[in-house]
């Protein structure tokens, strides 16, 4: 079910070619986001509940969620989903506390500083997909950073569900109310993200929009980028593995089904010196995607051709294709798991050993599960606090220090054809201006 590259012999020159991966198409879905966004920008609240209307089948007469209705889904939580969503929040939140940043003052010169100012965003919205995927996880691993960056305003927006009343998923509702957010929306798809880039009477404008979505959320961020800020565009979940002779082929297994289990397109990519590993791990995978409840998805998404057993000469070999992959989610599995697992460069985020499954980073690790995918990790972080926070340098001079940079200045500035540039500082020292 699981297709094989054999790269043992001799690594391929561009091994990023020989790699599997599905490529998604946002660029065609641009055109058809771009009147939803220009409707939503011109016509506002109106747009949004009509686009509500014809793309989840909800009436709505208004798109905010009253508060009484988010306590009540808190109310009729299931308790066991209530207290893991609690431990959640709490070791997440443990973590992204920590990734706060201080601010730094250099002294260049005497008399001459810069200090880098954190400061957050000042308005969010968060997207929170309503479709097949309903995750609540996700609020958590979208709020607790924003919150322990210190944005002011937060607001979450999810699709309206039919089934609901026209409210978004009770569980959503829910872990907004533990989160502490009464600011919710029913809206979805583009217009939703469109309703918070250019704001409406009920929603005011966000700054930033963060969060996953299908492939009409991914198009509206990319067409809205610049008039909102953006994280990135979430594609479809990643694992890897590289795991050696030592690794438990029935770990492996489970935790590439783990991830299949999002999507068709989702990709499970195994990296191994082991045939004995691989040909175990198929096997399971084939006993073990016939016990699971998802079956068909992850079945299609281990055939698809984003997905893939990689045999290679050696660990050595298997981090040089770990490293060109560039996963969402690395697991090592191998002898020396730590030393291996230090030697990544390229990686949403690595997880270690036999007791640290990806599922663990999904919901309770601490950290965060929304991470670069398509390659991006070679580039790109997850989401955290940092994502949340602008850096603005101050910069603080005194009259001497501007004096003695005042020759080097004007000389650049020559250098490149703007004397007026130089000319700003002569005009404090009562220095001729050049002709
Ligand atoms: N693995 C997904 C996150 C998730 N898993 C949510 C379960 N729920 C992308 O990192
Ligand atoms: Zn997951």
């Amino acid at each position: 079910m699981i297709s094989r590259i054999d790269l043992r012999g001799s690594l391929p020159g561009d091994l990023r070619s020989v790699l599997p991966r599905a490529e998604l198409d946002v660029e065609a879905a641009l055109e058809k986001v771009r009147p939803i966004c220009e409707d939503v920008r011109h016509r506002g609240d109106a747009a949004v509940r009509e686009y509500t209307q014809a793309f989840d089948g909800v009436e709505l007469e208004r798109t905010r969620v009253p508060a009484a209705e988010i306590q009540r889904a808190l109310a009729d939580l299931d308790p066991a989903v209530r207290d893991a969503l609690e431990e959640a929040i709490r070791r997440t939140r443990l973590v992204h506390h920590d990734q706060r940043r201080v601010d730094t003052t250099t002294k260049v010169v005497p008399g001459g500083t810069v200090t880098e100012r954190w400061v957050p965003v000042g308005r969010v919205g968060l997207y929170v997909p309503g479709g097949k995927a309903v995750y609540p996880s996700s609020v958590v691993m979208n709020v607790v950073p924003a919150q322990e960056a210190g944005v002011g305003s937060l607001a979450v927006t999810s699709p309206a569900q039919k089934d609901f009343g026209g409210l978004p998923h009770p569980t959503i509702l829910a872990a907004c109310a533990l989160l502490g957010v009464d600011e919710v929306y029913a809206a979805g798809g583009a217009q939703a993200v469109a309703m918070f880039a250019y704001g409406t009477e009920e929603c005011p404008r966000a700054d930033m929009v963060t969060g996953p979505g299908n492939i009409w959320v991914a198009a509206a961020k990319r067409l809205l980028k610049g008039v909102i800020g953006i994280d990135s565009e979430a594609g479809p979940t990643e694992i890897a593995i590289l795991a050696d002779g030592t690794a438990d082929p029935v770990h492996v297994a489970a935790d590439l089904i783990s991830q299949a289990e999002h999507d068709t397109l989702a990709a499970a990519v195994l990296v191994t010196d082991s045939t004995e590993l691989a040909d175990a791990v198929e096997t399971e995978l084939a006993a073990q995607v016939a016990r699971t409840k998802h079956t068909e998805r992850i079945t299609e998404a281990l055939a698809g051709r984003q997905s893939g057993v990689v045999l290679v000469d050696g660990v050595e070999d298997g981090l040089k294709v770990v490293d060109a992959y560039a996963a969402e989610h690395l697991e090592i599995q191998t002898a020396d798991a730590h030393a291996v697992a230090a030697r990544v460069r390229n990686a949403g985020a690595i997880f270690i050993g036999a007791h640290a499954p990806v599922s663990l980073g999904d919901y309770l690790a601490g950290s965060n599960h929304v991470l670069p995918t398509g390659g991006c990790a070679c580039h790109s972080s997850g989401l955290s606090v940092q994502s949340f926070l602008r850096g603005i340098h101050v910069v603080d001079y005194d009259e001497a220090a501007l004096a003695d940079a005042t020759a080097r200045v004007v000389a650049l500035a020559e250098a490149e054809d703007l004397p007026a540039h130089g000319a700003a500082l002569k005009a404090r020292f009562k220095w001729e201006i050049p002709s």
